[in-house]
């Protein structure tokens, strides 16, 4: 069984939870001592039992997220004692104080794993029959052992149940929702990044290249003629080929890189910690490898260190565009600040 563990959030809703319980538990006390008809054994113990409620409820409220998460057990098995406590101090086996056992089994359920509830639970019932043991007799007492230790683990299981069904629904829309965001993210017919997702590590690799001074290039890279090769062979072959072409680059290229489909038959890819000179040789291998003798055009660009990614963006289509000026099948590329771009054919 996996604890569960309480995040600060969470030991700040245990916290006010049981400063709320030790709250209505002292009111209970006290307006019963108060009541008419009802002849306490020990009045002045449970004015004091009282009192401890009122001060552990504050104490609880004050102190909230910063009380240890071990002390919640404390506190509850406090409660527990204080609770038979209670019922031995009013002098009677029948004592209703005994419904305070309830506060210990909902805390519990709630907040504790099931074997440490079982702890706590035990604790209720040993602590439970000690005080009605040293109380005079008054009927069946295990009677009321029984009833109050079935009613309070009763409320126990159904509150555990609540919560699972909680956890589950919980982790059913945290599934849901990294399966949306995955989806909104990756382009359907490749399975690249899309290019939203694309653009988006490209900012993440500028930063960290921000702070590392490492370069990065990014490359633009679009079919030649595709249209004619829909044309001759289907939108369905075209649709296969973008397919086995993502798939051959993604396996040619290293993990830290970045593909993206960018548009219909236009990938981009980033490049972190990779000067121009390796840029190249990656896409010259990236070329050789696509299926079916198709073709492609790139513009490659080395990030200057400051432009923005659109404008490092814009400076590697203007490249792709340049190569296809040239005649289409190359690579334009050029180091930063280099006035004639460097191009290579096949
Ligand atoms: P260029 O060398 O100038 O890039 O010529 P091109 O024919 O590749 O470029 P153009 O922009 O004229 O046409 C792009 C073609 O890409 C047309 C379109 O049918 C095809 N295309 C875009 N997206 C898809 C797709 O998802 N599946 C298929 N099969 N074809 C696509
Ligand atoms: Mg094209
Ligand atoms: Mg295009």
């Amino acid at each position: 069984m996996t604890e569960r563990r309480p995040a600060d959030g969470d030991r700040a809703l245990m916290a006010s939870v049981g400063a709320l319980m030790y709250l209505v538990a002292g009111a209970v006390v006290a307006l019963s001592l108060v009541a008419p008809g009802h002849d306490m054994a020990n009045p002045s113990a449970l004015v004091a039992g009282s009192v401890a409620g009122f001060v552990t409820a504050a104490w609880m409220w004050l102190l909230r997220e910063r009380l240890p998460r071990h002390l919640f057990h404390l506190t509850s098995a406090a409660g527990t004692v204080m609770t038979a406590l209670c019922v031995y101090w009013s002098g009677e086996q029948s004592s209703p104080y005994s419904f305070l056992f309830l506060w210990v089994a909902t805390f519990g359920a709630y907040f504790f794993t099931p074997a440490q509830v079982v702890a706590h639970l035990s604790l209720a019932g040993a602590v439970y029959a000690l005080a009605l043991v040293e109380l005079p007799p008054e009927g069946d007492a295990f009677e009321h052992w029984l009833l109050t230790m079935v009613g309070v683990s009763l409320a126990a299981a159904v509150i555990r149940q609540l919560v699972s069904a909680r956890e589950g629904l919980e982790a059913a829309r945290e599934q849901l929702l990294a399966h949306t965001i995955e989806l909104a993210r990756t382009d359907p017919l490749t399975g690249l990044l899309n290019r939203r997702a694309w653009y988006e590590r490209l900012e993440e690799e500028l930063e960290r290249a921000q702070r590392s001074s490492a370069p990065v290039c990014v490359a633009m890279l679009d079919l030649d003629y595709f249209k004619a090769f829909n044309d001759e062979h289907g939108h369905i072959a075209g649709d296969d080929l973008l397919r086995a072409i993502a798939s051959v680059w993604k396996l040619a290229i290293r993990p830290a890189d970045s593909l993206g489909r960018y548009g219909g038959e236009e990938f981009a890819l980033v490049l972190p910690e990779c000067e121009i000179e390796r840029a190249v040789e990656v896409i010259e291998r990236l070329r050789a490898s696509v299926p079916r003798d198709q073709r492609c055009s790139v513009g490659i660009a080395r990030w200057d260190g400051q432009e923005t990614p659109l404008d490092l963006v814009a400076r590697a289509d203007a490249r792709l565009y340049a190569a296809k000026n040239l005649g289409r099948d190359r690579i334009v590329a050029a180091p930063w600040r280099t006035e004639t771009p460097a191009v290579r054919g096949r």
